[in-house]
């Protein structure tokens, strides 16, 4: 069980997160990462662009991680080397809406920073609210409105989150693949999907990315200085747009339809990150 307070004073989210990253670089042989990467749905048949695993282990062999609860997340971590850089993939993540706790939700993101980590790509896969996004569309996330209510900072820690999604990195994608659309992700508690009364107070405040991750990760990296990259995976129109049912399978097949083409992409990115 994760303490949610850095205040605990043996054992604080932060610690947990030292011993977490101390197990992975024993399990995986690898001293040190420098990019993290947490795979989204529909993003898990993409690593393979990646590059060589040289490790794979179970997120449960490590401290603090406790076992995936939704069908499409693995519970693995994997090393990658990927030219002259080690990346640490994620293949699944714990979600808010799994009550397990804020600080669990962010766990991963700790430990990526205490292995080494200094550049964190978060994936997801999510609704939109463009009309031009058919399922499979990628979109940059430029930023982000966190409607949960939650942080998974305790304490008087004021981390300042201008350009949390790093302009830099966004511009580094639009070079490798200019028809990248960029747009603000709003991260909702889930399970349940948004009315589509909620999509319409989406687009009033700005939004045209609906979700149920991402923005608390980006939080802790940030607080943690990490650079952010964030890209959503389009797999479905946010409610109320089609008039038809939002259903979770069809959110997977989406995905993996569009594999391919997020393997290409994350492929080229990360090696220009
Ligand atoms: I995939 O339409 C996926 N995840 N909140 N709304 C929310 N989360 C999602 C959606 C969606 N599609």
């Amino acid at each position: 069980m994760i303490p949610t307070t850095p205040d605990s004073p043996d054992h604080s989210p932060y610690d947990l997160a030292q011993e977490a990253a101390a197990r992975l670089a024993e399990l995986t042989g690898v001293a040190s990462h420098d990019v993290a990467l947490v795979l989204g749905s529909g993003w898990l048949p993409a690593v393979d662009a990646l590059g060589e695993a040289t490790a794979e282990i179970d997120t449960t062999d490590l401290p603090g991680f406790s076992a995936a609860a939704v069908a499409g997340h693995s519970g693995k971590i994997r090393s990658i080397r990927a030219g002259e850089r080690n990346l640490l993939v994620f293949l699944s993540r714990t979600h808010y809406y799994e009550g397990k706790g804020v600080a669990a939700v962010v766990h991963g993101v700790r430990t990526a920073a205490a292995a080494g980590c200094r550049t964190i790509v978060l994936t997801n896969g999510c609704g939109g609210l463009r009309e031009t996004w058919t399922p499979g569309t990628p979109v940059l996330i430029s930023d982000h409105i966190n409607l949960t209510g939650r942080s998974p900072i305790v304490g008087a820690r004021f981390v300042d989150l201008t350009d949390l999604y790093s302009s830099r990195l966004r511009a580094l994608c639009r070079e490798v693949d200019a028809s990248l659309d960029e747009a603000v992700y709003v991260q909702f508690p889930g399970p349940h999907y948004e009315t589509p009364a909620e999509i319409g107070m989406v687009r009033a405040i700005g939004g045209e990315l609906v979700g149920m991750s991402t923005t608390l990760e980006a939080i802790a990296a940030r607080e943690a200085g990490m650079e952010v990259l964030g890209i959503s995976l389009v797999t479905n129109l946010a409610a109320g747009i089609t008039g038809e049912p939002l259903n979770h399978e069809e959110v997977l097949e989406a995905g993996r339809a569009a594999a391919s083409r997020m393997g290409e992409l994350l492929g080229r990115i990360v090696p220009t990150i």
